[in-house]
């Protein structure tokens, strides 16, 4: 049985979608990440980094949504979440792993400056550049998308686990000081994604009240 740790809003959410778009049977733990949760001993000795997503399975635990992903794309091969082909593979890691340690990263810079420095004066300094960050990566990402010619999807072909993932940081956009409607691909992305019924199913679950 696969159990996925997960809480609302956060990066964990693209796992979730890709559980729900895979038919693999599996269940969530919402995790309250306000209250703590990740920091609590039996959260930690099931992942020690004391963050979501992880995905607990029949042979251990996964943790770091990019390999998350590629696992359940790999799981459910007739769902096709996941190029076979190796170069159209290694791009959508490429961009899936972009996202985690460059545009996850400079997003986290805002919530949470005390992973990088106890200063108040630099988290704060460090808190103003989240939004022209957010805004440079985006603007290579809605780049990327107009190379996609008439593919509704990020990775140019098919869908593919890079779509809950794009949908999933784009959601953050509003809250880091950047509107969406500055990029037009993304925002399109943005609302052809939460139209399907895997995204209707897992947002349903968090308990979010609006995407
Ligand atoms: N590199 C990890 C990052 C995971 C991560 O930072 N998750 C956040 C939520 S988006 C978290 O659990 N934060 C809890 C905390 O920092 O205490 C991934 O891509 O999965």
């Amino acid at each position: 049985m696969l159990t996925l740790y997960t809480a609302p809003g956060t990066c964990s959410r693209a796992s979730h979608i890709a559980l729900e778009e895979s038919g693999l049977d599996f269940e969530i733990r919402l995790t309250d990440l306000a209250n703590g949760d990740q920091r609590r001993p039996e959260f930690l000795a099931m992942n020690p980094k004391g963050r979501v997503p992880a995905l607990t399975t029949d042979q251990g635990v996964l943790t770091e949504s990019p390999a998350i992903l590629a696992y359940i794309a790999a799981l459910a091969p007739k769902a096709m979440l996941a190029p076979v082909e190796p170069f159209a593979f290694a791009r959508m890691q490429a961009f899936n792993l972009y996202l985690a340690s460059t545009v996850h990263v400079a997003h986290a810079h805002g919530r949470r400056p005390s992973r990088w420095s106890d200063d108040a004066a630099a988290q704060a300094s460090m808190a103003a550049k989240v939004t022209q960050n957010m805004r440079d990566c985006f603007a290579l990402i809605e780049d990327g998308l107009a190379q996609n010619g008439d593919s509704d999807w990020v990775m140019g072909g098919a869908y593919s686990v890079a779509d809950p993932y794009l949908f999933t940081l784009s959601g953050w956009l509003e809250s880091d000081g950047v509107d969406m409607a500055e990029f037009p691909r993304v925002l399109a992305h943005y609302e052809r994604m939460s139209r399907r019924p895997a995204v209707v199913r897992a947002l349903q679950a968090e308990g979010a009240t609006s995407i």
